[in-house]
């Protein structure tokens, strides 16, 4: 196989340019899009080539570019928070190293930390009437940090999961989830953004709603009603209130959405949507030369809300507005405006100097770029076409996706179909969609490997873009590690943006499939390595209280670690009790965690220092069972047990 990036700047720079990977899959989807896609834009609006060809191997000698390799003990200057999609967990990365440094599990248990073992876990994860965990699969996608003044103020950050519809969020304190929300009638839920600030309120500067895009359509309710009427088939968009993690509210849509964006007034959150047609195979979802991107009047929609103009679902109690196009003609009272975006777009991402909202076209090779003040106007009354708040529709190349920014007025947008990344000046692309063909808003062009997705850059979804690092999340990596059998890594890549020019810079593997991600600088993180003892209402607080309590066939064991011992070193139980065992960790020192295993009966989980967790089982097999310390905390560490006596 040929190395993508082996071309000269002058090929990289041409948007004629197709070239396609020898799969069989993948050049079945450029065909399709080829033939649809590709009529959509017409011959005049095709970019002016980006930079003179002369000048463009040594535009950028003199840029040394970033080192992205740290030494042995040097620190990171960036988080990055990874989706980990189908593993279900919110990974933690340093940045720009790539260094995977933590996973948070959410959704799906997970072996480490005892997620899915431990009481407290199972509660936020939900549970049947049996005590087992409702869902044990997930589909994560999409990760968002709460705001302040437009940047990001370090409280939690929110995951979602798609194929159970739910969202969790994360605090950031401590790196774990603390609640997860499953959204009602929702199915497919994809897109997640925070808002930035109170539409009204100019005191509330910070993020108080998370807005949830919602991908398939259903029969509403769906409990077996309308399963051959597709045309009564809507989806929910669904805003969560980001303390309380209840839905506020949520409205009734046309067609399927992708992403979700808020603008950082507070006023505005969109949705891209693909299938405004209706269609229920993917035929008809691309039979249609334009698509949409939904703006949601947040403020209109509280106050129809507060004002009782709702309506609920099935067995929800939570409000629904009506949100679906037929709904809403008149701009003046109108809850949501549809702008039209070719075709099947995908993304909509908000730039950071907060004036437009970005939709790339996937089945058409354009960027749309909307004024956000032009959509306000159109809701005012004062514009009589919300069409006309697109202020650029222009080429980019195959199957753009996603974009990202740079805060120098520049756009990142991955070509998935391209295998590549393509920056693009906005204000160029205004000018050249004005009227102005000399306008070059191509800067340049990388080639990926391969296949991009998402592409994020350091700071790109806030007001302090930093135009440092971009990360770009490839779906194959084919060739660039070494083999490990069928199942490929993804590749994402790291790209330094500081200089006019992309410099690829370096490669690091995930395991299938991130999504989507976001890079910060760590100074706006302050997480804690000690728990505070007092957020554990079951809390161990001293050896003495440890112990076997019994009531009937009741038992619950007291136990605190601190290394190398277990407090009590052991204690009885009979077949046939029911056990709780609650743990406490009561080293103070960072870094000083215990595991604590019991063998045959399932048990397995970890405590940080000051951490209690707690685990209920039957006492259902007699013996000897050592429970031993799994995490490595000591010399001692493999003397530290606890004997549990079961009696028959
Ligand atoms: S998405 Cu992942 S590549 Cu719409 Cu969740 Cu685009
Ligand atoms: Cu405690 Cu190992
Ligand atoms: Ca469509």
């Amino acid at each position: 196989m040929s190395r993508e990036h082996n071309k000269t700047p002058e090929e990289q720079l041409d948007p004629s340019r197709r070239r396609f990977l020898n799969t069989a899959a993948v050049a079945g989807l450029a065909g399709a899009s080829m033939s649809v896609g590709l009529s959509a834009c017409n011959q005049d609006s095709k970019p002016a080539s980006a930079a003179p060809a002369a000048a463009a191997g040594h535009a950028d000698a003199a840029h040394e570019g970033q080192n992205p390799h740290l030494k042995p003990g040097e620190l990171d200057t960036y988080y990055g928070f990874w989706s980990g999609g189908h593993t279900g967990d919110f990974r933690v990365l340093g940045m720009p190293s790539g260094r995977e440094l933590h996973r948070v599990p959410c959704f799906v248990p997970d072996a480490l930390v005892g997620w899915g073992i431990t009481n407290e876990s199972k509660a936020v994860m939900g549970t049947k009437a049996d005590g087992s965990l409702k869902y044990t699969v997930a589909d994560t996608h999409h990760t968002h940090a709460s705001y302040k003044d437009g940047n990001y103020d370090g409280r939690y950050a929110w995951i979602n999961d798609k194929i159970n519809s739910r969202i969790a969020r994360i605090r950031l304190d401590y790196f774990i989830c603390d609640k997860i929300t499953e959204l009602p009638n929702v199915q497919g839920f994809h897109g997640i953004f925070p808002d930035k600030r109170d539409p009204v309120d100019p005191a509330i500067n910070y993020t108080t709603r998370v807005f949830c895009g919602a991908e398939f359509h259903v029969p509403l309710p769906n409990d077996g009603r309308d399963l051959e009427s597709p045309e009564k088939y809507r989806s929910l968009f669904s805003c969560v209130d980001a303390e309380t993690m209840e839905v506020r509210w949520q409205m009734l849509i046309d067609g399927n959405c992708d992403l979700v964006a808020t603008s950082y007034d507070g006023k505005l959150a969109a949705t891209n949507q693909y299938n405004t047609e209706g269609g229920y195979h993917y035929e008809g979802m691309m039979s249609a030369e334009r698509d949409a991107c939904l703006f949601v009047n947040i403020a209109r929609v509280e106050e129809a809300v507060k004002a009782g103009k709702t309506t609920t679902i099935g067995t929800s109690k939570v409000p629904v507005v009506d949100g679906t196009r037929a709904a809403n003609p008149d701009p003046k009272s109108a809850l949501v405006g549809y702008v039209s975006v070719p075709k099947n777009p995908h993304g909509v991402n908000a730039t950071p100097d907060a004036k437009y909202f970005i939709c790339a076209g996937k089945l058409s090779p354009t960027g749309t770029v909307i004024e956000l003040a032009k959509v306000l106007d159109w809701f005012d009354g004062k514009l009589d076409d919300i069409d006309k708040a697109i202020v650029a529709e222009v080429e980019l190349g195959l199957g753009p996706l996603h974009t990202a920014f740079d805060g120098r007025g520049n756009a990142y947008t991955t070509l998935f179909l391209d295998s590549q990344i393509v920056k693009w000046n906005v204000d160029a692309a205004i000018r050249f969609h004005a009227g102005d063909k000399s306008a070059q808003y191509v800067v340049d062009r990388l080639d990926v490997t391969y296949q991009p997705g998402h592409v994020n850059a350091s700071q790109s979804e806030t007001r302090f873009a930093d135009g440092k690092w971009l990360a770009v999340g490839c779906k194959f990596s084919k060739d660039r590690f070494l083999p490990v059998g069928p199942l490929h890594a993804e590749t994402e890549q790291l790209v330094d943006i500081s200089g006019e020019k992309m410099k690829l810079v370096a490669d690091h593997p995930v395991r299938p499939e991130p999504h989507d991600f976001i890079i910060f600088k760590r100074d706006l993180l302050r997480p804690k390595q000690v728990y505070d003892m007092n957020e554990f209402p079951l809390a161990v607080k001293d050896q003495k209280e440890a112990g076997v309590f019994r009531d009937g066939k009741k038992v619950t064991v007291r136990i605190a670690s601190l290394a190398p011992a277990f407090e009590p070193r052991e204690f009885k139980i009979k077949v046939g009790d029911e056990v709780t065992i609650i743990l406490t960790n009561l080293d103070k020192v960072e870094d000083l965690t215990h595991g604590f295993a019991i063998p045959k009966y399932n048990v397995n989980f970890i405590v940080n220092p000051q951490e209690t967790k707690s685990v209920t089982f039957k006492a259902d097999k007699p013996g000897v069972f050592w429970c031993y310390c799994t995490h490595f905390c000591h010399a001692l560490h493999l003397e530290m047990r606890s004997r549990m006596i079961v009696e028959a």
